[in-house]
């Protein structure tokens, strides 16, 4: 069984059945975490991996795990896993390849009837994107006891319903406490959401790490008055300060480059009227840098730039971190699984840092992590056009298969050794 291959067509056919589940009229997915959609994908993904054999269950979070049993089921399972929910704009590959591609290993392996040492979990994780309820990789930071469940069900989305009430409304919140399975590995394949692969013509990106990444909530406030009457010395215009702290929020990121980004994704201005000038202004800022030293650096930047222009515009504001998630290695016997199965397939490849946040991120806290990029076209990500093709997934899922059973396979002459010395 050396050249054990997954089945690229069935994995292909399974993204792009699953993509209807909130797909849009551009050819994306809009499937916010614990909606009705994130319902059915879950649905759908429950009733394949029963089908290929496996034991579902559910925790206390919603997050999904499906078992394939291995040869001894006292050993902590091999996981893979990632997410089934997607930005509001998403695309076919964010989150679910590394989803299906497990369930696809799964599906392989059923058809081979390859047994492995251990027992291979797939696992979907609730809220990875952090888009609906911040901050992002909510429930497999809990596994990873970077949160506390409480925190995560407490969770509110800009329409005031909690992660909690959402979870129980689509009826996923399991029995199994969060966090009680052992895990002797975690393995995720995804798409780089990036240029470079595709840049340098590799066709897998063995990730070491992912870079660190904090996220802000701040509120400025000025007054509302009449648009026609107020003299402009005489306006706290709360969306004018905010525009200035923008682009200050942008010179902070060009000030570390090359590797710094800084981004300003949702801004929301009340009363959000044509003729009145805005007294209030909530927005959010995501910095991002793989040096933590740089990153508190820019933290620091952003505080002080907040500051000085709220004071120079006579405006209030309030700024509250509400993510911090530092830079993570990947271990290095996973990561060498990952590069080791990339060259037996003969696969063109380059070490590379994350510059998303995955839930591998959280995962290496507690059991030895590794990830597998593939390339997506023009490195275009969260958005409707992202793509990646077949062949480009079925390696992804290739090595993702390899690595997997291969570390399985050395775990258990590691073992073996040691039972005899
Ligand atoms: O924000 C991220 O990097 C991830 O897509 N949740
Ligand atoms: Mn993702
Ligand atoms: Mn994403």
């Amino acid at each position: 069984m050396d050249n054990l291959q997954i089945n690229g067509p069935r994995l292909w056919d399974s993204l792009m059945e699953t993509a209807k589940f909130g797909g849009t009229a551009k050819g994306g997915i809009c499937r916010l975490t614990l909606t009705d959609f994130d319902r059915q994908v879950r649905d759908w993904f429950v009733a394949q991996c029963e089908a290929a054999g496996c034991t579902v269950t559910i925790d206390t979070l919603g997050n999904i795990l499906a078992q394939r049993p291995g040869r001894d089921n006292s050993l902590p399972a091999i996981a893979i896993g990632s997410h089934l929910d997607t930005q509001p704009s998403g695309g076919k590959f964010d989150g679910i390849l590394g989803v299906l591609g497990g369930l696809e290993v799964l599906r392989t392996l059923q058809d081979t009837g390859y047994e492995t040492h251990a027992p291979i979990t797939v696992i979907d994780w609730t809220n990875e994107e952090g888009s609906r309820f911040a901050p992002a990789m909510l429930s497999s930071g809990v596994f990873a006891g970077v949160f506390d469940a409480d925190y995560a069900n407490s969770r509110q989305d800009r329409d005031g319903k909690k992660f909690g009430d959402e979870l129980d409304r689509i009826g996923y919140r399991g029995t199994v406490p969060v966090g009680s399975q052992r895990l002797g590995a975690y393995f995720e394949l995804h798409i780089e959401q990036g240029p470079i692969l595709e840049d340098e013509n590799k066709e897998i990106g063995i990730v070491t790490g992912v870079q660190g990444m904090r996220w802000f909530e701040v509120t400025i406030t000025g007054r509302d008055s009449h648009a026609g009457t107020t003299p402009m010395h005489l306006r706290r215009d709360a969306l004018l300060g905010t525009a200035r702290m923008i682009e200050a929020i942008h010179a902070l990121a060009l000030v570390e480059k090359p590797l710094a980004v800084s981004t300003v994704g949702l801004v929301e201005v009340t009363p959000n009227s044509r003729n009145v000038i805005p007294g209030s202004v909530f927005f959010t800022v995501d910095l991002r840098h793989p040096d933590d030293a740089v990153l508190a650096r820019m933290e620091q930047q952003l505080r002080d730039d907040i500051a000085r222009i709220a004071a120079a515009s006579g405006l209030e504001s309030t700024v509250e971190q509400v993510w911090d998630s530092p830079a993570v290695h990947y271990d290095a016997a996973c990561v060498g699984a990952v590069r080791e199965a990339a060259d037996h397939f003969g696969f063109s490849h380059r070490d590379i840092i994350s510059g998303a946040g995955h839930d591998a991120a959280y995962m290496a806290r507690v059991t030895p992590t590794a990830m597998i990029f593939v390339p997506c076209r023009d490195g275009i990500s969260h958005n409707e056009i992202e793509y990646s093709a077949p062949e480009q997934v079925a390696a992804g899922t290739n090595v993702l298969l390899r690595a997997v059973i291969e570390h399985d396979r050395k775990e258990h002459e590691r073992r073996q050794v040691r039972a005899v010395s």
